[in-house]
């Protein structure tokens, strides 16, 4: 007789149930697994469709778990067929004995939170009522079918099939007449075997789907041989990978080469037959529309190859959404499939379907009659079979009802009200997004090890923080926001299901970051949780991940390369380093013009560099200061921040190359910018620009040189200027604020390097002076209109804060944007860092916004 109070509950016994429990009976817990069908396996159980495949090759969809495995369980192909892999689920069982630890044909009908006993309460179909301390979901992200959501389904009297609940027994469709409605994976995959058999076959699609074959075989030799050799590194390295596959990631924009070098490049990936291979050739796809146009057109160029009617090969070919944006699929023979007399594809946009029929289907101007219907229209996915389980949490609030705008949760793995709730793979982890097994090897042994850390230190309850999953939402709305998966209606964005919010179900940041960022969590005495025994509690708040997930990118790169402190150079050097760097930039926008020339600077000529918008003239003007700490840059050296300035603003843009330290120290870049100033104000007319319609502008040590230029316009008699735009200025020589300190270290200007600036540029006495440190003037009162961008992870920020602040006090009318997640430099970087594009866009408005009456 089963025990009724148990320490854990796990629902799915598929390949995460299988190896919890595996876990649980080694760590020695009490436990009940409970599963719906009468056997092991999962996806792999129910998706019994002919053709049904995985798309993770052989090599890297397989438990790790057991090394013994790796010798005792050869696959026969590169992408195992549902059968094999249902076998494995099964020899895995068998070998490990974990039948007779699941209860089969066991449904949770709902579960309630009782917070006085700090239990679960478990109803199941059978009609018992488990209490447990913890509760698992191993329910499979894509396990509950979507809901029928087409007019007349019931009506139809002949075979009716859905491909996520495939008869056991399979099914023979030899002389029938057969429609398919869907052509996700499930349908790309099963058309062309049902076309094998059927005498007719009509293909329903909504949506034409990217599809590669899978050129099946053996499991691809180099990484046969890289597991041989040394599987603990090729296992690390899976682990710590985008995807759960070992792959180098590319370093190559679709837009650095030609077409034709791109579709050769494309060509050797396409050949791997691997899912992965294709969307891994460039490393710009997923977030760049053009990047992803080039790999979108070769996919449908291979449509064309393939089918002979043009129109229907037209049809077949995805436009509306970009590649990768929807699940890719592979498959074995699909388009060529359309090639055959008998099959036929309906295009759902020009002819719906009007209603299902008792005898068939309704579609367009059509009648057609058929013996069998197969449905291949997807799955409730990621949050579905979690949903519909029926959890209460504490207060009575249900899961259903807390996630009606979307699943909240703190790393896919935990929700704010529901203690002791797990879920494997669940929304907000990369679960769909990698190859599964790996993903659920790690919340396993997440889930396993807090269990056994929570008993080992009396506590009895585990809850993540409002903040924690708050932030936790706030990184995964960043990682997608700076890719363009969210353009698609896919059912990552559950767009497929009626009614269902739209948002990004799976996190997209990559399952070696995740896997990182969950360490972190425990490293940090589980950050973000609380955690609570009979005798004590424990909570650790705060947020995991800030940076914005672009720039921690950028960050963890430039960490590889053990770069030498800057403030190591001599001024020389660090001049020449910055220039090599710079050198490597994408260039940013085409503006109509750019020419260069010299202006009368305080003491002599100094270069300049000016940026033209391509629509008539004359322009506005902005008087441009670069950054580099006085030290180091040029007119040419915020290049692209400046193109993208002048073709957002439409601003005539004029980049200065005032004097540097230690040579020209201060006071020589104030008195320049201000000399600076004063010529492009007399030579506005011939430059192009407006005279009345001036505006200073600067990053960093350049948003100094232009408050300072501001007021000095203001205090000795310079032009009227219509605005001021400070990027990440410096304002005060004290170094005394909270952020020189918080933000000291790793994000690329440091506390050091300011220190180094300063040193070069003014002694401590001169930094008193308001041409130095703007924020010590006396009076603010009469700058101009400001708009005035902060970073949080700069160690400027808080100056930054200071000099907004006291100009908002002084009357002056400005606009402070706090860059949440954004370093010193990350927002100068164009093209590289799509996270700061919106800033740059505030920015250009508001510079344009200096110039409206
Ligand atoms: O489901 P889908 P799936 N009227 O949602 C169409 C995994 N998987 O079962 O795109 C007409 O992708 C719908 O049209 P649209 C894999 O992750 C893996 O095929 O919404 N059509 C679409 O064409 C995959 O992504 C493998 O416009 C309707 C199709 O039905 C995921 O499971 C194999 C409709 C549904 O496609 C889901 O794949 C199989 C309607 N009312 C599955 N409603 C492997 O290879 C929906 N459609 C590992």
């Amino acid at each position: 007789m089963a025990q009724s109070d148990v320490d854990v509950v796990v629902v799915g016994a598929g390949f995460a149930g299988m190896y919890l429990l595996h876990e649980l009976r080694k760590t020695g817990f009490s436990y009940r697994v409970l599963e719906a069908g009468d056997d092991v396996g999962g996806t792999w159980y129910w998706n019994r469709y002919p053709g049904a495949r995985c798309d993770i090759a052989t090599t890297d969809y397989k438990y790790t778990w057991d090394p013994e495995l790796h010798e005792q369980w050869q696959w026969s192909e590169k992408h195992a067929a549902q059968p094999e892999i249902l076998r494995y689920a099964q020899f895995v069982a068998k070998k490990h004995d974990l039948y007779s630890g699941i209860e089969f044909k066991t449904r949770v009908d709902g579960a309630q939170w009782n917070e006085a006993t700090k239990r679960w309460n478990i109803h199941t179909s059978t009609g018992e009522t488990i209490t447990c301390q913890h509760y698992v979901m191993a329910t499979g992200c894509l396990s509950v079918p979507k809901e029928p959501d087409i007019n007349g389904t019931e009506k139809f009297t002949g075979n009716v099939y859905v491909t996520g609940r495939w008869p056991h027994e399979g099914v023979d469709f030899t002389g029938k007449r057969v429609a398919v409605i869907g052509t996700g994976s499930s349908g790309i995959q099963s058309i062309p075997h049902i076309a094998e058999q059927a005498k007719e076959l009509v293909v329903f699609q909504r949506t034409p789907n990217f599809s590669m074959p899978a050129f099946n075989g053996p499991p691809p030799q180099d990484r046969v041989e890289r597991l041989k050799a040394d599987r603990a590194t090729y296992e690390h390295e899976a682990r710590y990978s985008g995807t759960g596959v070992p792959l180098e990631d590319s370093t190559v924009s679709a837009l650095s080469v030609t077409q034709e070098e791109a579709f050769a490049m494309l060509e050797k990936a396409w050949q791997k037959g691997e899912l992965l291979s294709l969307g891994n050739t460039f490393m710009d796809s997923a977030i760049n529309r053009k990047a992803n146009d080039v790999v979108a057109e070769f996919m449908r160029m291979k449509v064309r190859s393939v089918v002979k009617d043009p129109e229907v090969a037209e049809l077949l070919s995805p436009y509306k959404h970009g590649y990768g944006t929807k699940r890719p699929c592979m498959d074995t023979g699909y388009f060529e499939t359309f090639n055959k007399p008998h099959v036929r594809l309906v295009d759902l946009n020009t002819s719906p379907i009007r209603s299902i029929t008792e005898t068939g289907i309704d579609f367009g101007k059509e009648s057609m009659e058929f013996d069998a219907i197969v449905y291949a229209t997807g799955f409730d996915a990621m949050t579905g079979a979690i949903v519909s389980a029926n959890i209460t949490g504490k207060n009575g609030v249900t899961l259903k009802s807390k996630w009606e705008h979307g699943p909240l949760t703190y790393l896919g793995l935990t929700s704010v009200g529901f203690p002791n709730l797990y879920m494997i793979t669940g929304p907000g982890s990369p679960s769909v997004l990698s190859n599964m097994m790996v993903s659920i090897e790690q919340h396993v042994d997440w889930i396993r090890d807090t269990l056994v850390h929570m008993r080992e230190n009396g506590f009895d309850t585990i809850e993540p923080t409002p903040l924690a999953e708050e932030g936790w939402r706030v990184h995964c709305t960043d990682c997608a926001d700076i890719t363009i998966f969210q353009e698609a209606n896919s059912w990552y964005m559950g767009a497929n299901v009626p009614g269902k919010p739209r948002v990004m179900f799976p996190y997209i940041g990559g399952v070696g970051r995740y896997r990182m960022a969950c360490e972190e969590v425990v490293n940090k005495g589980f950050l973000g949780f609380e955690l609570a025994g009979s005798t004590k509690k424990q909570c650790n708040d705060g947020l995991v991940r800030q940076v914005q997930p672009d720039v921690d990118m950028v960050l963890d790169f430039i960490s590889t390369l053990n770069l030498p402190a800057m403030e190591t150079m001599s001024p020389t050097e660090a001049r020449a380093f910055s220039e090599a760097s710079s050198a490597m930039r994408p260039s940013g926008p085409e503006v109509g013009e750019i020419t260069d020339g010299v202006l009368q600077g305080a003491d002599g000529e100094l270069q300049y560099r000016l940026y033209r918008p391509a629509t008539p003239g004359p322009h506005p003007i902005a008087v441009y200061f670069h950054g580099g700490g006085w030290v180091f840059g040029s007119h040419t050296s915020d290049d692209p921040l400046c193109r993208d300035l002048c073709a957002q603003s439409n601003t005539l843009i004029i980049s200065v190359n005032y004097r540097h330290a230690p040579e020209a120290p201060f006071p020589a870049a104030a008195e320049d910018g201000f000399a600076a100033l004063k010529w492009v104000h007399a030579n506005a007319a011939e430059l192009g620009g407006i005279a009345d319609q001036i505006a200073v502008a600067g990053w960093s040590a350049g948003g100094n040189v232009a408050a300072v230029t501001a007021q000095m316009s203001r205090d000795i008699g310079g032009p009227h200027l219509s605005g001021q735009l400070l990027l990440c200025p410096v304002t005060d020589g004290s170094q005394q604020h909270a952020s020189h300190k918080e933000n000291g270290e790793r994000f690329i200007l440091t506390k050091s390097l300011m220190e180094w600036f300063w040193n070069h540029y003014a002694t401590p006495e001169q930094r008193k002076n308001p041409q130095a440190s703007p924020l010590l003037a006396a009076s603010l009162a009469g700058l101009p209109p400001t708009m005035l961008v902060t970073c949080q992870f700069d160690p400027l920020r808080d100056e930054g804060n200071a000099y907004a602040r006291a100009l908002m006090q002084a009357g002056v009318k400005v606009e402070h944007v706090e860059a949440r997640g954004h370093i010193h430099t990350s927002i100068t970087m164009v093209d590289m860092l799509p996270s700061g594009a919106p800033h740059r866009r505030e920015m250009a408005r508001a510079l344009r916004g200096f110039f409206l009456k």
